[in-house]
């Protein structure tokens, strides 16, 4: 976080310092694009896809699928990419299938890419869920673990080596959960040869939602010059009307270097300039990026142009490169009370939601982000959480560019099971976290991380446990606030004291005294009091809601009709109105809209919490929220004056 202080102090420190910042992994995770020196391809479209159906889930590896086309060795089906391939067929043993997956497909890389030696080509996936390893031309490029992040591998020799073949690209995907995934879960084998016939497994999760798989995001070719902008991080900051941008510029691939730095203004106008891998880049008559609703003018963007030229020798250039980072002036500031924009209390008036539809599962789909953000404006959303995994670069790209507030969170949900806190998960979630902070470190619409949801942290190692993933995230970076997402009761929370804000989930008259509207003023009262008392932090409710089936009505209301969700929602409202002046900052619903689950006695055919059916059509309670959060906007988010 920003610590507030004299301007000339800050601006001495910016200009003269290197960013206080842990950069633990190699390289950058730079969001692909087009410039005069980068070309993108996108390969999404079918793909052969076959689920290695043999008992140990081996036979890929045992006869080497990614040898030969994946045609050569057995059946393959058409499978789209992006998309989860769960729902696609109408083969239940697909939907459910747990093991490795294997997808393929050729594709022609322009000639330049392969006759300039100078070209850089890289092989980039958006996410695939859970495990991936891939081949190109059956050589191993790259293999990753997690199932929301982005990963690249460069294959410019590969390419090289047969440049007149079709390069042949083979992923396969593997969404097991084990003890140390993130989120984790066990398989158990069900040995009672009575019950089950032979090898028959499960695998078993703590989270409440589908385990979609496969290709989940873009896959793509891209090209830099072998000399390249690797990592650009920017911090940045005001003092009265003028702005200053803090960046970091790192290049790969040679030494002569040199780089200038430009920032322009919305319509293209020059703002300023530096040269070199760090400095700073003053604005004047700065115009700050605000959320949504807190200002007329949201979600303002400049861009910074860093060009990049190599140097043979003084005076001759080898290669350029150009690459544009969007910059949202803001600063986030925590207090024992409040959430603070460029020094303005912010109310969080927002959603929480899921990657999730009809057909597609978790795959990205641009008519359903673009559906959802036209959704969130009409209800008047400043704000959501990215529960319970981190979303598609695109769409924090839109939050950036209309203001809307985001909480990132990393997949760290489920974590109850005591083995789940030992050193090998820990390893890996500090990882993940080195990952998220590296791609969404200069999103202006990110305020905050949360590096987990609900965990078991009454038990002993959580404190351990959570102490290091938040000083780690907090030293990666210092310019955020971090929580994780909690719903212990308050005596029994043992990472709490590390959080800079109490994100608290409840549902009171639902999952406890059931049916119970009128418990919910008191309960929910105490709660917050409770949390304040021990913590003296700002309060969130971070989830709250309750099932409804649309179309299910009865007054007075019932559990799961649409009455009961509205009186339900209009309880925990009143109490938020009590709380808001005094250290309550936010209210997310859990949920947006509903959402597939796996399948048990308790969801019938997914979560129906949304105030927005799976097909994003309203049910009652999207109307009262609507009435409440443009209510909200003009109590809390107009600009207060100095
Ligand atoms: C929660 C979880 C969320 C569930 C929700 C529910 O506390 O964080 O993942 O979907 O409750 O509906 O039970």
């Amino acid at each position: 976080m920003s610590v507030p202080g004299s301007f000339s102090v800050l601006r001495v420190l910016w200009l003269l310092s290197v960013f206080g910042t842990v950069l633990p992994l190699d390289g950058g995770m730079l969001f692909p694009q087009e410039s005069s020196f980068r070309e993108v391809k996108e390969l999404n479209g079918l793909w052969d896809f076959r689920a290695d159906g043999s008992p140990n889930r081996n036979e890929g590896f045992e006869k080497a699928w990614y040898k030969r086309r994946l045609t050569e060795t057995g059946p393959v089906i058409e499978m789209p990419v992006p998309a989860s391939y769960n729902d696609i067929t109408q083969d239940p043993t697909l939907r459910d299938f747990i093991g490795w997956v294997w997808y393929e497909r050729e594709v022609f890389v322009p000639a330049r890419w392969i006759s300039d030696e100078g070209t850089r080509v890289v092989l980039r996936v958006g996410s695939a869920h859970y495990y991936s390893i891939v081949w190109v031309n059956g050589e191993k490029v790259t293999e990753h673990e997690g199932g929301h992040l982005p990963f690249e591998a460069e294959i410019s020799s590969l390419i090289r080596k047969e440049p007149t073949k079709p390069c042949r690209i083979t992923i396969a995907v593997n969404n097991t959960l084990t003890l140390e995934t993130l989120p984790p879960g066990t398989i158990q084998y069900m040995n009672d040869s009575s019950r089950y016939p032979d090898g028959f497994f499960v695998q078993n999760i703590d989270f409440d939602f589908f385990n979609y798989a496969g290709i989940h995001r873009s896959v793509l070719l891209y090209t830099t010059p072998k000399v390249h902008v690797d990592d650009i991080s920017v911090e940045t900051n005001f003092m009265d009307n003028t702005g200053l941008v803090r960046y970091k510029v790192s290049v790969q691939g040679g030494f002569n270097n040199t780089l200038n730095i430009t920032l322009m203004d919305k319509d293209g106008h020059f703002v300023a300039s530096s040269t070199g891998s760090s400095g700073g880049l003053k604005v004047v008559d700065v115009k700050l990026w605000w959320p949504y609703l807190m200002h007329e003018n949201p979600g303002y963007l400049y861009s910074m142009k860093v060009r990049q030229h190599a140097h043979r020798h003084v005076g001759v250039f080898l290669q350029c490169d150009v690459y544009t980072l969007p910059v949202g002036i803001r600063t986030i500031n925590v207090t024992n009370t409040q959430f603070l924009i460029n020094n303005k209390p912010f109310y969080f008036h927002g959603v929480n939601k899921h990657e999730d539809s009809d057909i597609r599962g978790r795959g990205f789909d641009w008519p359903l982000i673009v559906k959802d953000f036209n959704l969130m404006k009409w209800l008047g959303v400043n704000s959501f959480r990215t529960s319970h995994y981190p979303y598609a670069e695109e769409i924090l790209q839109m939050c950036d560019r209309h203001g809307i507030v985001v909480i990132d969170e990393c997949p760290g949900v489920g974590i109850k099971d005591i083995r789940s806190f030992r050193n090998a998960s820990l390893s890996h979630h500090l990882v993940v976290m080195d990952e998220l902070v590296r791609r969404d470190k200069n999103h202006p619409s990110v305020v905050m991380w949360s590096v987990a949801n609900e965990p078991a942290s009454e038990m002993p190692p959580a404190e351990f446990y959570f102490k290091t993933l938040i000083e780690h995230t907090k030293a990666l970076d210092q310019t955020r606030p971090v929580t994780y997402v909690t719903i212990a009761a308050a005596d029994m929370d043992k990472g709490g004291p590390y959080v800079d804000v109490v994100c608290a989930n409840s549902y009171f008259a639902w999952y406890f005294d059931q049916g119970r509207l009128d418990i919910i003023p008191l309960q929910l009262s105490t709660h917050f009091e409770n949390w304040y008392r021990k913590y003296q932090r700002p309060i969130i409710q971070s989830e709250y809601g309750a099932d409804a089936v649309p179309g299910l009505h009865m007054d007075p209301p019932m559990m799961f009709t649409e009455e009961y969700q509205n009186a339900l929602l209009q309880s925990y409202h009143d109490v938020f109105d009590q709380k808001r002046n005094q250290y309550f900052v936010g209210e997310l619903i859990w949920n947006f809209a509903d959402f597939m689950t796996s399948q048990g006695i308790y969801r019938v055919v997914g979560n129906k919490k949304g105030i927005f059916t799976r097909q994003r059509q309203p049910k009652a309670a999207a109307f009262l929220l609507r009435k409440r959060y443009w209510r909200l906007a003009n109590e809390t988010g107009r600009l207060l004056p100095d």
